[in-house]
Order: C-alpha cells, then structure tokens, then sequence
C-alpha cells in the first residue's frame, strides 16, 4: 500500500499509509513513525472527505465578469496555459521581470510541490516574495542569540522532566508533540494569555497578558542568577556576555514583573525555582511572536534553557535539510527582489505588481488587513493567476484559475517543522487538476525555454536532494521515512558562544538585551486571532465545515458592553468591522477578545484578517503582528 505524507502546513507531517478501496480514499498513519505514532489528528482522519470533495476544481476557469464577481467560464488547460504564458511576458516585455511577482505558501509541505515552481520565476528573474506571516520575528530571534532556530531533537524529550509550551496551543497545533511528551512522562507547563486546551491538559498554567512573556523570562532570569540556581559551569564556558545581562537585569524590580505579566511574585519565582530545579525546556510557539512584542519575547524566553544548561534547550522550527536545489536560484542570473510577505497591499497600491502567479497559499484569508488588500486588487491592473484546489477567496479574484490536484495524487517527500524525520509520499489515485511541478514544466514548454531544469522529473529532483543531504532513497523507499541524522553543532553566533548579549541585534540598532517595550491601540480590547483546532489556517473550512465563529469574550468586558451569551455583535477597530456571535468565557483574561484565524471570507461572509493590523515587525525581518490588533464590540 502506498505511503503518504500529511503534507498541510502543521508541526507534526504525519506519515500515513493509504489506499483507495472501491474508488474511496481510506487512510492511516503509519505505526511505525517514531512520533507521529500511527494516529490521526482529526482533522487528518478527514482526509478522504477533502480527497473527494466535490467542490474541488476540475477545469480551469477565465473571468468573464468583474474582479471577485465569481464569474468565469471554463475552459482547456491549453488554453488557459496559453493566456497565463502570454500574460507573464506581456508583463515582463512591458514593465521588467521584476514587476512579476510569484506568491507561494505553506499550502502543501512537499519538497518538490513546493519549490519547483520557484525554478521558473528565478529562471525569468521575477520578484520573489520574502516570508514574513508565520515564524519569522522569532526566526531572527534565535538567530540573534543561537545562530540557529533549529533547537532540541523532540526525541530527546524522553530523557527530560519539564517541557514548557509557551504561547503553543499543542493539543491543537502538535497533538503529536504534545502525546509523545505525555507518553514520556514530562511535566508540562504552558504560559498563555489563553487558558487553552493545552492549559487545561498542563500541570500548570501560567496566564499572563499578552506582550508580558518578555518580562516573565527576564523575572525568572533574575531569580535563577541572583539565587545562584544556574549552570555555573555551562554558563562560564558557553554564553557570551553573562555578566552584562546579570547586571542589566539586577535593575528589574519583580513587584513591576508581577503588575505587568499579572501573576504574583511568589508564581514568578516557583516558576523560576523548578524550572532550574528540573532543568525545563521550552517549545517556544509561534502564535505569540506574530505581534509587535514577538521577536524580543523569544530572545528572552530562548535564555533560559540555557542559564540550566541546556546546548540547544528549545524547540522551535525543525527544518534541517537542503531544499535549494528543489528551488533552482541558481538559475537567477539578477539577484532578487524580494517583497515582504505581509506588505502586499502596499507593493499593488505603488503598482509595483503588474502579474502576480499565486499557489500553495489563499492569501485572500490568510493576510492581515484584507479590506486595505481587496481594494488594492480591485484598483490595480495586475493579472492575477491561481493555482488552488478550490475556488477560494484568493482564486475568486483570479483572472485566470488552474486546479489543483492533492497530494495523493503524486511522487514526493516532505519534512516536519517539529522532527527529525523525512517522509515519503506516494501517489494513490488521481483524481481532478494538476500538480504544481507539473504545471511548471507545461509553462515552460508554452515558453519554448530549454532550460533542463525546468524539465526534471519529480522523482530526479527528490533522489538528488535525499543524496544531497545524505539520505537514502531505498530506505525511504522501504520503511515510508528516514531519520535526519544530527551531527554536533556549535553555535552559529559572531562569538561562537550563546549570545545573551547579542551582538546581531546589536547590529539591526536594537538593545543587546530583550527590552520590554508596551503597546497601545487605538481601541481598548487586545484581539487575538489563533489557530482552530479543524482548520489549518483557511484550509478544510469548505470540506470540513466545523468552524467556530464566535467572538470569544471575557464576562465582565460583555457585561459592561451590554452583551450577553449569544448576542449578536460588531466588532470594529480603523481596519474593518464584522458581525457574529459572542460567547462568553473565563478563559479569557479581561481585556482580551479572540477570533479563530482565518476562515473563508467567502463563505463566511467576512473573517478575523477583516480586523487584524497589516504592520511588521521591522527590526525582526517584517515579521507580521496579527495579534497586536485592536478592537471594540458592541451589542447589535
Ligand atoms: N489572523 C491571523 N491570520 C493568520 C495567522 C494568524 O495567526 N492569525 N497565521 C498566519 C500563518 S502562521 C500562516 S502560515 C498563514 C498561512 O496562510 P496560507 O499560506 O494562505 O495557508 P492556507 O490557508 O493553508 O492556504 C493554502 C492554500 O493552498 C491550497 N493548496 C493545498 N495543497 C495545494 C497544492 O498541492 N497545490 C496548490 N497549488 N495549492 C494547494 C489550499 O487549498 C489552500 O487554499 O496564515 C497566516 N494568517
Ligand atoms: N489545528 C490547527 N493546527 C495548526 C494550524 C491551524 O490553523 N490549525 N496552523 C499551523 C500553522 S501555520 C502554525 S504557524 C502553527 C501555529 O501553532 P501555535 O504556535 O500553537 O499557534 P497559535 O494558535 O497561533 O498561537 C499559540 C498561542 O499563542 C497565544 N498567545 C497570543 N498572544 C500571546 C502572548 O502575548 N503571550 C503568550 N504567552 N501567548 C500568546 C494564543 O493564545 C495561542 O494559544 O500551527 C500549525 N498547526
Ligand atoms: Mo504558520
């Protein structure tokens, strides 16, 4: 039976094993996978029902009628291939290569699905999109002080007492993580605004306001130096600038800690206390980073394994093999413009973007401030191509629409973000549209390039990055997956050393040191924007169809608003306003409102990015800041 990989954008990529029984999809994961253990999440058990959703698209689509309309007409993939290839080099012939632009995201996880397309647009040296709406502020942030945001091997957890989730919501966005830590015996602890089901599921939980977390590291931090409970040794030989921060942190009073994070000294220190005492490690998430606050809180946060005596005590994004020979930027022959990620809007409104070939991504939900980015599309001349496996937002403001097919549909592999291992993935059946690599060798052939690297096949390309990086195909051929195997690493830092003092930020005009710095908005309630459990960002909305809606409310914040359980409401700030239900619950601190991220505008009528800040994180890499949005509600 075929081995498959979960390739959605999800820290567990769990392997499965498929088979199509009476023209229907069944699945199950692969026992054998040392952590993703041979369960499904449920979303993952779901699968067959997006496999064979009827939704899905199964010719390509022209507009006919006005951008977002929804109206097309169907017509050939030669046809369309053809408008799309005359479209690009219209664009290039007339305004340069750079005002092409090709957004791709974490739609799919496979190696070749993902970065193949990117051969074609380095080959006409477009302008490439710089990634900033997921992990990136804390990326940087680990940089600064680890040279690396590849941290703790999770299998090593068996031999730990204390994980930490840190604005990690696991049970929902890591049930594999966060079982395997279970089954191991560890305690676990979570520090959240939010008490999440992973709260709920912790031994303890630490519910701080949000932008705080810097503060709660710093406090611990001070608590473990100055009580003499570190690593003295570890400490002595591997961080660069100790003494520095013991000073710069002797000045921080921790009656100001316990106002600003809202727990008490005495929480503060047993949090500081046992986690020296049981040497803690910490999944530092990446919910929390996507704010303004985001980049310094994981500087902080990612110092105190290390004061325990930890090489490499956090866990954060597990990517480790070489990918770029999959990209092809090799056959650029101009350096790249890159655009930030989260500055769509902006590039359209200079009108910098003149043809704009989207896949893997649904930016159109995905994106903060959607209001600011529709009105952008709808007043610019870009063309717009999307390559989707349903008519979503983005696809609905498409000038021309291509389907896709999933990934059991075809050869690849794909690594996860929270292990070591690669998986590989085998095609089952196939059902409607084409992959993306596929797509990308019809373009190039409408092109008449003769490039041969636009040619390779997927399985070429997948049996030179496994020998690449030193795997074997046999193997993965064999048993579904292979370990990673980790070699000793030093620290990728100016000094060499853990840079509690980092010399990086340093360099990007930032304090050696995290510094706590505090936020206001123009409206008085915080509005998180978080993961659901059954959706994966936009995805599964249209198939699965159990999202929650609801704006999520503490009781005292309702009451003085008017607002009871169920009532319907607006909630409005400077970027938008939407209407929906509210539901009340202690689980939020005061002050606080949240909305799951995401859903389908278009069949919701409007979603969570409808409110949410389009601001970056500058100094940390444009990284995005969904969760330092504002807001107001009342009762309508
Ligand atoms: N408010 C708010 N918004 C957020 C976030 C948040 O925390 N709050 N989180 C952000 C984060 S972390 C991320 S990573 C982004 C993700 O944002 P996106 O990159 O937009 O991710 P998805 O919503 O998963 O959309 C992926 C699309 O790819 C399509 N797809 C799947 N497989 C294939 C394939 O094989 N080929 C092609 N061509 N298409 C395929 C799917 O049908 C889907 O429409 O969203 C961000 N948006
Ligand atoms: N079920 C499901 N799984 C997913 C996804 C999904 O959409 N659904 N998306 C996938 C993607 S793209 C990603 S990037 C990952 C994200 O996985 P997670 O990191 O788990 O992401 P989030 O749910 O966005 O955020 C985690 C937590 O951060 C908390 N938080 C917000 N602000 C603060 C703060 O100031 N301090 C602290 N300490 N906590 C704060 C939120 O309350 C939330 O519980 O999950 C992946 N897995
Ligand atoms: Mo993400």
């Amino acid at each position: 039976m075929p081995f498959s990989v979960c390739m959605r954008d999800c820290y567990d990529t769990c392997a499965m094993i498929s088979e199509l029984k009476d023209g229907k999809l069944r699945v199950r994961g692969n026992p054998e996978h040392p952590i993703t253990a041979g369960f499904l999440c449920p979303k993952g058990a779901l699968l067959p029902k997006w496999f064979h959703a009827e939704d899905r698209l199964k010719r390509p689509l022209v507009r006919t009628g006005e951008r977002g309309s929804g109206e097309f007409r169907e017509t050939s993939w030669e046809e369309a291939i053809t408008l799309v290839a005359k479209k690009l080099m219209e664009a290039i012939e007339k305004y340069g290569s750079e005002s092409v632009l090709v957004y791709q995201y974490a739609g799919d996880r496979g190696v070749v699905n993902y970065a193949f397309p990117l051969r074609l647009f380095h080959y006409l040296n477009t302008a490439m999109l710089d990634y900033g709406v997921c992990d990136r502020a804390g990326q940087k942030a680990l940089k600064d002080v680890y040279g690396t945001a590849v941290g703790l091997d999770p299998e090593e957890l068996k031999n730990q007492k204390l994980l930490v989730y840190w604005g990690i919501n696991a049970f929902w966005t890591n049930l594999h993580g966060f079982t395997f830590a279970k089954k191991h015996g560890l305690e676990i602890w979570t520090v959240d605004v939010v008490k999440t089901e992973t709260a709920k599921r912790s031994d303890r939980f630490f519910q701080i306001r949000p932008d705080t977390d810097v503060l709660l590291a710093l406090g611990a931090a001070k608590i473990i130096i100055e009580e003499e409970l570190y690593d003295k040794d570890f400490v002595r030989e591997n961080v660069y600038g100790f003494e520095e921060f013991k000073n710069y942190v002797k000045t921080l009073s921790l009656d100001y800690v316990s106002t600003e994070t809202g727990l008490s000294v005495e929480e503060i220190g047993t949090f500081a206390r046992e986690f020296a005492e049981k040497r803690g490690v910490i999944h530092i998430g990446y919910g929390f980073q996507r704010s303004l606050a985001g980049g310094e809180a994981v500087r902080a946060i990612s110092i105190l394994p290390a004061l325990v005596g930890h090489r490499f005590g956090f866990i954060y994004d597990m990517k480790t093999i070489d990918k770029s020979y999959a990209e092809g930027a090799f056959l650029r022959t101009k350096p790249a413009k890159r655009i930030p990620q989260v500055k769509l809007a902006e590039y359209l409104e200079r009108g910098e973007i003149k043809f704009i070939y989207i896949y893997n991504s649904n930016p159109l939900a995905s994106l903060p401030n959607q209001n600011r980015l529709r009105k952008a599309l709808e007043e610019s001349d870009v063309f717009i191509v999307t390559h989707d496996i349903f008519l979503t937002d983005t696809a609905l403001y498409s000038d021309v629409v291509l389907p896709a097919n999933t990934f059991f549909e075809r050869l690849d592999i794909a690594e996860g973000y929270y292990h070591r291992y690669v998986a590989l993935n085998e095609p089952v059946a196939r059902l409607y549209g084409k992959s993306n690599s596929e797509v990308t060798r019809l373009l190039a052939r409408v092109l008449d390039i003769k490039n041969p690297y636009l040619y390779e096949s997927d399985e070429e390309v997948i049996r030179k990055i496994l020998e690449l990086n030193g795997l074997s195909w046999e193997e993965i051929k064999a048993k579904g997956f292979v370990k990673i195997p980790e070699k000793p690493r030093k620290w990728e830092t100016p000094s060499g050393k853990i840079e509690f003092y980092s010399q990086r930020a340093v360099e990007r005009g930032l304090s050696p040191f995290p510094e706590y710095r505090k936020f206001k908005g123009n409206y008085p309630l915080r509005l998180l924007t978080p993961t659901h459990r059954m959706t994966i960002t936009s995805q599964y909305h249209n198939t699965h169809g159990m999202i929650d809606p609801k704006l999520y409310i503490n009781p005292t914040d309702a009451n003085e608003r008017g607002i009871k359980d169920g009532d319907t409401v607006e909630v409005f700030n400077e970027y938008g306003r939407v209407r929906t239900k509210a539901k009340l619950t202690e689980d939020l601190p005061r002050g606080v409102v949240l909305l799951y991220k995401a859903f389908w505008p278009a069949l919701l009528g409007w979603n969570a990015n409808f409110l949410t800040t389009d601001k970056t994180v500058e100094e940390y890499g444009n990284g995005s800041a969904y969760h330092s949005t504002w807001v107001d509600v009342r009762r309508v």
